[in-house]
């Protein structure tokens, strides 16, 4: 991304939050002093180490025990130096614990292996999108073990604590694209938790355009099921892949087949299973997965509509063609979402009537000029549902 790369370094990711040039300078002090005293003590070492190095002849003077004045400047300047780095340690620290009296709140869940990030108006990603030049708070928890928070082109980083809330803030000055790291060792596929271009930061504008999308679920059920997994951390633990175990069970073809649990009990993949299934995980596990299941529980955290939405996607991985469309490594894209006859109603309305429209584009007295001029051709039908 060129903008990022403005105030890039070779040594240093791009300087894009109000706390980076501080830790980068400070850094460099430490350094510099560190490198220093490195060359100053190993030089004078080296240069003892050959003058008074044992030799034929040569005895040592075991008299000159103390120098006053050398032994308090070598005690006296280290001491303050050390001070100083410890105060203004103490000094960005403070900075970084105390948010600012008006920050966008915004709520972080991480769990094996994945993040999702919920914004004030109740949008959900798996990406974290930030305005430019406005003070956000992170209100983070884990609900699983120990993960961690890192953005270096921000130079911020929390941990996340199972059973605790922790918080953290910053001020992004730079728009761009960052990554995002979970610095603390979380399980076999800790580095699935590393995003990639995982952080934007645009204009206020842009956050506010993106956010009243993203907020927005799809309408058609199987859509929105699908839009669920995909941002309320089901996708980390469950492929849709056939055969294909992550932690939990593969989605795939799964709906009105006969399992048996880990107890020995025949189930039917029903609705009644999966939603047994997802409010209390410990209740029933398929043969071959623990009995303390190592999902957690969403009992509070979806809505019977949106436990309503995921039936009616683990119903519809029941088609081939909608499996090989979702197992497609992007995943369900607007495209395919409209090609299998769902997605947003307008849309696939448009792709329905798109052909007929061809024919008679010039004579339809039923759509508005301004739809014309625009270019936007949306359906006589779509227009009715308004
Ligand atoms: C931390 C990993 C994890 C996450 C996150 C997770 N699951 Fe699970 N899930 C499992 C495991 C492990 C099992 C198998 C054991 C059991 O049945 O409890 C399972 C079982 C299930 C089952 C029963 C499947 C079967 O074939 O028996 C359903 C349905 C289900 N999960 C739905 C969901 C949904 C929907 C979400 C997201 C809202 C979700 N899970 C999130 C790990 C997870
Ligand atoms: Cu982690």
């Amino acid at each position: 991304m060129l903008l990022a790369d403005v105030n890039e370094t070779f040594w240093f990711p791009p300087k894009a939050s109000t706390f980076a040039q501080e830790t980068d300078s400070f850094f460099m002090a430490i350094m510099w002093i560190s490198t220093f005293f490195f060359v100053l003590i190993v030089g004078v070492m080296l240069y003892f180490m050959t003058q008074y190095r044992r030799r034929p002849g040569y005895r040592g003077d075991s008299r000159a025990l103390h120098n006053n004045a050398l032994e308090i400047t070598w005690t006296v300047i280290p001491t303050i130096i050390v001070i100083w780095i410890f105060a203004r340690g103490v000094y960005g620290y403070m900075d970084m614990v105390r948010p600012p009296a008006e920050t966008i709140d915004i709520n972080v869940t991480a769990r094996k292996w994945d993040w999702s990030f919920q914004y004030p108006n109740g949008a959900i990603s798996d990406t974290l999108h930030v305005p430019v030049n406005k003070a956000v708070r992170l209100r983070m928890r884990s609900v699983d073990v120990l993960h961690s928070f890192f953005v270096p082109a921000f130079r911020a980083k929390t941990d996340l604590v199972p059973g605790r809330v922790t918080t953290m803030w910053f001020e992004p000055i730079q728009e761009g694209i960052y990554d995002l790291f979970c610095t603390e060792y979380c399980g076999d596929q800790h580095s699935e938790m590393i995003k990639r271009q995982g952080v934007f930061v645009t204009s206020y504008d842009e956050y506010e355009q993106w956010l009243a999308e993203a907020a927005k679920p799809p309408t058609h059920p199987v859509a929105h099921g699908y839009w669920l997994y995909a941002r309320r951390g089901c996708k980390s633990c469950h492929s849709v892949e056939p055969d294909r175990r992550i932690v939990g069970p593969s989605f795939a073809k799964s709906y009105g087949e006969s399992l048996t649990t880990s107890t020995g009990e025949s189930v039917v993949f029903d609705e009644n299973y999966i939603r047994e299934s997802i409010l209390n995980p410990q209740a029933k596990a398929r043969e071959g997965y623990q009995n303390a299941s190592q999902m957690p529980s969403y009992q509070g955290q979806l809505t019977e509509d949106e436990l309503m939405a995921i039936t009616a996607f683990l119903q519809a991985m029941k088609q081939d063609d909608f499996i090989s469309v979702v197992a497609d490594e992007d995943g369900l894209t607007k495209e395919d979402a409209i090609s299998l006859g769902f997605g947003d109603e307008e849309d696939s309305a448009e792709t329905a009537e798109a052909g007929a429209q061809e024919e008679t584009a010039e004579g339809d007295g039923t759509r508005p000029e301004s739809e014309e001029a625009s270019g936007e051709a949306t359906s006589p039908d779509a227009e009715q549902d308004q």
